[in-house]
């Protein structure tokens, strides 16, 4: 559940080197993401660059330089090329992974692979943040110096999980992978951030359950990394880690533009995070990589428009023409085989 940070910090402290992370895995057996007009691969990957270059530049604008970790740099580096290449530096790294290609949400479980690179690290806090989000405030300080006294900053989205998938079974599935019988929180995967030595504990936690995990796939409730990742945070919590909670300090937010089973705050301009993240926006980031808003005003007002023609079926980057196109042929299908 939300803790607070520590209150016994000296008010000064050294300025904190934060490093953002992302990860962009291409894969042809990957999934297409839901809720999303994207219907191909190559459709998929145009998107998903045009998203990358969204959050890098945010992220530039906040002072912050994104690092992508990637298994085709080449690409990236093609698909961006009309903006004069990549905003962002790009890592590959070795993706390896103890789940059957072909699972669902197959290319989440690389997020591992991120937090060993993490682990190899020497210094700095390291934040593993989604592709999808977008940075629109600056990012508290506050949150380093957590992770600079041997803390995570994390996102607790038990709230949002609940009543999607039953607390119960969430508890069932935590328990049978760390064995703690109280009452455990869960983690969203869009946000994470701690030390190379924290995540050298929470990689070596995970890898302890991996085996485990891999074998039971089909009884959880939830397949990815999400689930192992918050096994082990609640088992590192137990053994006395602090847990920020980003969230609660509006740090980080998930945000859906599509119906939940969770009440959901609507997205005001008072009420934007720092990070905020649209899981089912993906068109509507992409389509920011050519034109940015210019102000959080001018953002949260296109935000709107996108999520009312979203409602009507209208995809975030037809014109007006189209649109009118789209509408009538709702109206009077060509199709429909009568006069
Ligand atoms: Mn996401």
């Amino acid at each position: 559940m939300p803790c607070s940070p520590p209150s016994n910090q000296p008010r000064q402290m050294p300025a904190v080197e934060m490093r953002f992370y992302s990860l962009l895995h291409l894969s042809d057996s990957d999934p297409l993401p839901i809720n999303s007009k994207i219907s191909n691969s190559s459709d998929r990957v145009r998107i998903l660059c045009r998203v990358a270059y969204t959050l890098g530049r945010s992220l530039l604008a906040h002072g912050h330089r994104l690092t992508v970790f990637t298994n085709a740099a080449a690409v990236i580096e093609r698909q961006l090329s009309e903006f004069g290449g990549p905003n962002f530096d790009m890592q590959e790294i070795e993706f390896e992974s103890s789940v059957p290609p072909g699972t669902r949400f197959y290319s989440a479980h690389f997020k591992f692979a991120c937090f060993h690179e993490f682990a190899r690290a020497e210094s700095g806090v390291h934040f593993l943040i989604d592709l999808d989000i977008i940075c629109l405030r600056p990012i508290p300080e506050e949150i380093a110096r957590v992770c600079m006294a041997d803390g995570f900053a994390v996102y607790d989205i038990s709230t949002q999980v609940a009543p999607a998938v039953g607390w119960g079974k969430v508890q069932r599935d935590l328990r049978s992978l760390n064995g703690i019988s109280g009452e455990q929180s869960w983690f969203g995967g869009e946000f994470i951030g701690a030390t190379p030595a924290s995540f050298r504990r929470l990689y070596s936690l995970i890898r302890e359950m991996m085996s485990d995990y891999a074998t039971r796939l089909p009884e959880f409730h939830h397949i990815g990394d999400e689930l192992l990742t918050s096994a082990a945070l609640n088992a590192l919590r137990q053994r006395g880690t602090h847990l920020y909670d980003a969230g609660v300090g509006g740090s980080v937010r998930r945000h859906w533009s599509v119906r939940t089973k969770h009440e959901q705050a609507a997205l005001k301009l008072g009420t934007l995070p720092s990070l905020l993240h649209l899981p089912a926006d993906k068109d509507f980031l992409a389509g920011l990589a050519s034109s940015p808003p210019d102000d959080l005003l001018r953002f949260e007002h296109r935000y709107r428009r996108n999520a009312r023609r979203k409602k009507i079926g209208l995809p975030s980057d037809s014109g007006i023409g189209d649109s009118i196109k789209i509408l009538l042929s709702r109206l009077w299908p060509r199709d429909s085989g009568s006069l």
